[in-house]
């Protein structure tokens, strides 16, 4: 076959599947298949956000007490309802629902738990500014009181995690602990193609991302980090880029290096994000990729989660900045 005929994300699953579990029954990839049609179907209408009365709020808030917009309740749907036919999904747990929906009840039937957040940085969208899903998929082990404290499992528990970035392009970026890979959606066949094969993030980078208007709130370990960040000692130049969506904020930051936080503010006393559903993934996507992930105390992989929208402080990149960072949370214990 010629070495130029694209790889799908569907063929790479089923192939890395059947190098890593040559047993397995190929329903992981089914499920995996449940994600990719359903981001090409919200990717489809991110494009044509601008026409036919598509971007807005709905007038709702959403249990975080946010503006739900429009786009939001079509890529939540389009979610739910691709996810939810699959025959092996149980739980689904979303940023937009309140508590996690059972679609099916016997954990041997309905053996995985997705959890997602459908459109981040959904408050973006009126500005053509890049926005993404990012989703966690667990196992069900059934022995929890009931199928929605089977959703708070620590991150180290994830079988796989990614996200879709809807940005010039569309890219899926995936692990199931097994490396990063990188898809971009080929228009013209419809399909997530192999672009980015094995991603590793840069060991050091030269950008740092953060909200400073924050900075007074932050821990003041962090604002004497961001301070050696901007001084030049120990040859550290730095520049600073910050969108203000999530996915697209990492994805710079994994393929660029350096470093994202979103500390503890002010306003938000536990930080902004989400454990479960955009710190998890993200972190999981980092460490495969040879970053590292923290809240400031602990890795974000071994919080043991108590609800399902519980948020955390966020700082995730290059081992050289972590690590930095990690030596100044040190220096007076993280606050
Ligand atoms: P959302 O889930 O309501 O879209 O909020 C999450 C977004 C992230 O994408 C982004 O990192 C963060 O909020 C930006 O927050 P801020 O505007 O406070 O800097
Ligand atoms: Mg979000």
């Amino acid at each position: 076959m010629s070495e130029r005929l694209p790889i799908t994300v569907a063929q790479h699953l089923l192939e890395q599947q059947k190098r890593r579990f040559p047993d397995a029954s190929g329903e992981f990839s089914w499920l995996l298949s449940g994600i990719t049609l359903a981001t090409k179907m919200v990717a489809a209408e991110v494009r044509r956000a601008g026409l036919g009365n598509k971007l807005g709020a709905t007038g709702d808030s959403n249990v975080q007490g946010e503006e739900v917009q429009k786009l939001d309740v079509y890529a939540n749907e389009a979610l739910l309802h691709c996810l939810g036919r699959r025959g092996n999904v149980g739980v689904l747990a979303s940023e937009e629902n309140d508590t996690p929906v059972v679609v099916l009840q016997n954990p041997s039937h309905g053996k995985y738990i997705v959890v997602f957040d459908p459109l981040d940085g959904s408050s973006n969208l009126d500005l053509n500014i890049s926005v993404g899903t990012i989703f966690s998929i667990l196992a069900r082990d059934g022995s929890a009181s009931d199928a929605g404290a089977d959703v708070l499992q620590p991150g180290d528990r994830q079988l796989a995690a990614g996200y879709v970035l809807y940005g010039s392009s569309t890219m899926l970026v995936y692990t199931s602990g097994d490396g990063v890979y990188g898809f971009t959606l080929d228009p013209a066949i419809g399909a997530f193609v192999m672009s980015h094969p094995n991603i590793k993030m840069p060991a050091r980078g030269s950008l740092y991302s953060v909200n400073e208007a924050n900075m007074d709130g932050f821990p003041e370990y962090c604002r004497r980090y961001l301070h050696w960040l901007k001084s030049s000692e120990d040859d550290a130049i730095y520049s600073s880029r910050y969108i203000g969506s999530l996915v697209a904020d990492f994805h710079r930051t994994l393929l660029r290096g350096g470093i994202f936080m979103y500390p503890p503010t002010a306003r938000y006393s536990k930080g902004k994000l989400r454990l479960l559903y955009e710190a998890n993934p993200i972190a999981f996507i980092a460490e495969q990729a040879g970053g590292m992930a923290t809240d400031g105390r602990q890795r974000i992989m071994d919080i043991q989660p108590d609800s399902l929208h519980q948020r955390t402080p966020l700082y995730v990149g290059s081992k050289y900045e972590m690590e930095r960072l990690m030596a100044f949370a040190k220096k007076k214990g993280a606050e």
